[in-house]
């Protein structure tokens, strides 16, 4: 064995070992922070990069290396946290692969193989962004963008985005199923599959896209419903957060994701997008829906959950975080797992009462600036009010 090997091992050993802890600079009552990202390109094993053999690799060079761990959906089984992340190659393909951790915070570590899929598209280039969902019919279904070229324009990086889908029960036998059709929209990205039936039906988040980079016409999240999940067609999408002017989803927005279920409504942890002088600015938000009607939006807080702060405003799509994952846990403990500038992951955690508070008591976007500095001046007035007595 090259000795390099050794040294590069201790390295990820290191890292793959150590302890993340909360951010204590940061504070805002919602969520933590964590120091450590928990998955980077650093994760991926040297097995999946180097040849380790010296004869066929004499100066230990990686040969298939890696970009970007991003984009990850996440499951809690058996006491143990998982996330199927988006792993990038050098070679820009994005592929899924499995990391476990015995707390959801830190100490991930990827199973020995990514997940092959099926190759029942041969038109597939790129896959991504997988949202894992444990339905109540017994599987968990992962739903991901396949990407294959657009032949029908004269234009080399046209492309084509629809919502594959795979079950599993183990997260190791994957099935492939038909991809999602809509008959109403030509594109879809952000498909999520809601975790109960509705109306005797499989419901999905869809975000209906004219392009592959525009949502056009389409005016925010869509509903739909499909009797047969192993032939899913979706035919009339309604919409439920939809995009503004002058908000967070001005350009765009998408679910994140499955939504989690409260007493109260179901709470979606999603992302919206809007345009900059600097290009696309993509934030994380939330809203509730409905328990007995999921596409019903019941509550909408104004702006932002999270934004990009310090080194995650950098990275190969820059001034990005999205979230495709989360996790409610037995004891209510609720981890949002987001990546930051397409390059790296994150968790940020908090419960499920604080998570409730937010989305059902924070007020709504008035849309207007002079109403946004009154709600302002009603928050300090109370305020100020308070303070007489209680300081
Ligand atoms: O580059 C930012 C994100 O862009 C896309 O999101 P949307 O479909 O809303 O534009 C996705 O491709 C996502 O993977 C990526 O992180």
């Amino acid at each position: 064995m090259h000795k390099r090997y050794y040294e590069e091992l201790k390295k990820y050993e290191a890292l793959v070992t150590a302890k993340n802890s909360v951010d204590e600079s940061f504070y805002n009552g919602i969520y933590e922070r964590y120091v450590n990202p928990v998955l980077t390109r650093e994760h991926i094993p040297l097995t999946w990069q180097y040849d380790l053999n010296e004869e066929t690799n004499p100066f230990f060079m990686k040969r298939l290396g890696i970009n970007a761990v991003m984009n990850s959906g996440a499951i809690e089984l058996d006491g143990k946290y998982y996330l199927v992340a988006r792993i990038e190659g050098d070679d820009r393909k994005s592929f899924f692969g499995i990391a476990e951790s015995p707390n959801g915070v830190d100490n991930f570590r990827f199973m020995d193989y990514p997940i092959l899929l099926e190759d029942t598209c041969p038109e597939e280039t790129n896959v991504y962004d997988m949202r894992l969902t444990k339905h109540e019919d017994g599987y968990i279904y992962g739903v991901f963008c396949s990407e294959s070229k657009d032949k029908s324009v004269n234009d080399l990086s046209a492309a084509v985005a629809a919502a594959g889908i795979v079950r599993t029960k183990d997260l190791k036998t994957w099935e492939r199923l038909p991809n999602l059709v809509t008959l109403r929209s030509p594109q879809q990205r952000n498909v999520v599959l809601h975790p109960e039936f509705v109306n005797g039906k499989y419901a999905f988040y869809t975000r209906p896209m004219d392009d592959f980079i525009e949502t056009g016409s389409g005016g925010g999240i869509g509903f739909g419903l499909c009797d047969d999940i192993t032939h899913a067609v979706i035919d009339e999408e309604k919409m439920t957060s939809i995009r503004r002017y002058h908000t967070i989803t001005e350009s765009k927005n998408g679910a994140g994701a499955p939504p989690i279920k409260t007493d109260k409504g179901w709470i979606h942890i999603a992302h919206g997008v809007r345009n900059t002088a600097a290009g696309l600015r993509y934030v994380i938000y939330a809203f509730a829906t409905d328990l007995n009607d999921p596409s019903k939006v019941i509550a909408e807080p104004s702006g932002l959950l999270i934004g990009p702060r310090g080194e995650e405003r950098v990275g190969d799509v820059s001034n990005v975080v999205f979230t495709n994952g989360a996790i409610l846990n037995e004891e209510g403990k609720v981890f949002i797992y987001y990546a930051s500038s397409d390059t790296r992951m994150h968790v940020a955690t908090t419960d499920i009462e604080r998570l409730k508070d937010y989305v059902f008591n924070t007020p709504s976007d008035p849309l207007r600036s002079v109403k946004c500095v009154e709600q302002r001046c009603e928050l300090i007035s109370r305020n100020l009010e308070y303070l007489k007595t209680h300081e």
